[in-house]
């Protein structure tokens, strides 16, 4: 069976779980455990980054990578169109929501956890106690840990980064207000991308992901609940509703499957 080595909470995994649950690939989830499982995987791919696929004894490393991979090797249900100027469009855009949405919602999202402490305790089990939750600067080094990044970023970046964010949904906005995909009328790597890139900008629900409940369906105010992008956010979900595969057959107890929830400012 495949095996995907991943964080849970890694937006580039998430991409490529989207794409192996579009093309009805059965596979196996190795949580790889940030710091010393990174060494383990280090050893086996040549660098430190999940995800990481392996399947037999081929081991692929990087999201983009793994889509090109999975299309040559695994050719049913495509997502990669074979006309030059579809193909030309969905690998450009593909390479942009890797560069622009990923490395920017990952500034935004930190940036929301420094504003809102409670979307960053969210990220907790909910079995922590409330003093440890309390403890100012013990959860932002969990959450980065997890997110496999060590850097905080500044007010300045996050900025820069909720204002190139808020140009990148607009013109998704538009593309897909006079077609369902963004190529066209089937699905492609594109969506597949975008839809798994913008995780952190909310984080999608629980009968997909195992995260802590509390982070799930919350995401990063101004931009999750600015009727300007309420079309993208009832796309994405709309897409994981036809094509990501849930965790069970059903969903949790308590799950919250409505619309986008912005984190509340207490
Ligand atoms: N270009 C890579 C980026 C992967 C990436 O940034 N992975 C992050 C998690 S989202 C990671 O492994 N970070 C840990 C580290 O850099 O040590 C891809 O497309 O797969």
């Amino acid at each position: 069976m495949l095996e995907l080595y991943q964080f849970e909470a890694s937006h580039y995994s998430e991409k490529v779980r989207l794409l192996l649950d579009y093309k009805q690939l059965p596979y196996q989830t190795i949580e790889v455990t940030p710091g010393l499982g990174q060494i383990d995987l280090y050893r086996m791919s040549g660098q430190r980054q999940v995800p990481v696929l392996k399947d037999g004894d081929e081991v692929v490393p990087d999201s983009s990578a793994i889509a090109r991979y999975l299309e040559r090797k695994y050719p049913e249900r495509p997502v990669i169109p074979v006309t030059p100027k579809e193909k030309g469009l969905c690998l450009m855009m593909e390479a942009w929501a890797d560069e622009s949405i990923g490395l920017n919602a990952r500034k935004a999202m930190i940036g929301a956890f420094n504003q809102h402490p409670n979307f960053r305790t969210a990220l907790l089990p909910i079995s922590t106690p409330d003093l440890v939750k309390n403890v100012v600067g013990a959860v932002p080094s969990d959450v980065l840990s997890l997110l496999g990044t060590g850097v905080g970023f500044g007010a300045d970046a996050v900025k820069s980064a909720m204002e190139i964010l808020r140009q990148d949904l607009e013109s998704l906005c538009l593309i897909l207000e006079t077609q369902p995909y963004l190529c066209g009328d089937q699905p492609t790597l594109a969506d597949f991308a975008v839809a798994g890139l913008s995780m952190y900008l909310k984080f999608p629900s629980e009968i997909y992901l195992d995260l802590p409940v509390g982070i799930c369906n919350k995401g990063v105010p101004g931009l999750v609940d600015d009727p300007a992008f309420e079309s993208f956010w009832l796309w994405r979900d709309q897409l994981y509703g036809n094509f990501r595969k849930m965790r069970g057959n059903k969903p949790s107890a308590g799950a919250n499957v409505t619309g986008p929830v912005a984190i509340g400012i207490d």
